[in-house]
């Protein structure tokens, strides 16, 4: 069965949690106390040594990073739906999992832990938020004249990017000036088997 780390407010590990959800995965969830910092624990670096969530324990096999979960995820459960094996689909669906990882992560995701828990690891919140407008540019872009990120359909390219969209008001960005992206959180958490936060 496959064991899954994973602290509530990371949106990190809600990426993860959709796929398995919508799949109807079986497994198991080891939740961490995030207060007492149990992320940071031997026992815990010694699974993920950047020390965070989420990780997989797939019968002893350890994967970190949301990425790398959700790649496994959609490619072992989803045929070919998820994350296509065709060169040129695969690498349009990872130009969006790499928007997750980085414009997404250092702006929007760090943003919000500034303003949730007075922890700035990248920069005040006025840089994060020059990020995170830099990122939400790119969707509204795409989303203008598309219903899904990557293809015609819905892909890991969606789960990857959309749990710190959601909460972009956390970081104190209005999402009104992206109405093409507001309706796709919507499309997004109106398919069946949408996990909750
Ligand atoms: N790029 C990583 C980022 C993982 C990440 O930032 N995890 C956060 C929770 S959302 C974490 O565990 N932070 C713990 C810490 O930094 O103390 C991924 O996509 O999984």
């Amino acid at each position: 069965m496959i064991k899954l780390y994973y602290m509530p407010p990371s949106g990190n590990s809600y990426k993860v949690r959709i796929l398995l959800s919508l799949l109807d995965v079986p497994h198991e969830k080891i939740l961490l106390d995030n207060v007492a910092r149990e992320h940071k624990s031997p026992k815990f670096l010694a699974l993920n040594p950047r020390g965070e969530v989420p990780v997989m324990d797939i019968d002893g096999v350890i994967l970190w990073d949301s990425a790398a979960c959700l790649v496994y995820v959609a490619r072992q459960f989803g045929g070919d739906i998820w994350l296509p094996a065709e060169p040129v689909q695969m690498a349009q669906v990872m130009q969006w999992v790499a928007l997750a990882g980085n414009e997404i992560q250092f702006g929007l995701q760090y943003a919000r832990r500034g303003m949730l828990h007075d922890r700035w690891t990248a920069g005040n919140l006025e840089q994060g938020q020059a990020i995170s407008h830099v990122a939400l540019g790119v969707l509204e872009g795409r989303l203008k004249n598309n219903d899904w990120l990557a293809l015609g359909r819905t892909t890991i390219a969606d789960i990857a990017c959309f749990p710190y969209v959601e909460t972009a008001p956390q970081a104190r960005i209005a999402l009104e000036d992206y109405p093409a992206v507001v309706k796709w959180i919507a499309r997004c958490k109106a398919l069946p088997r949408w996990a909750q936060r």
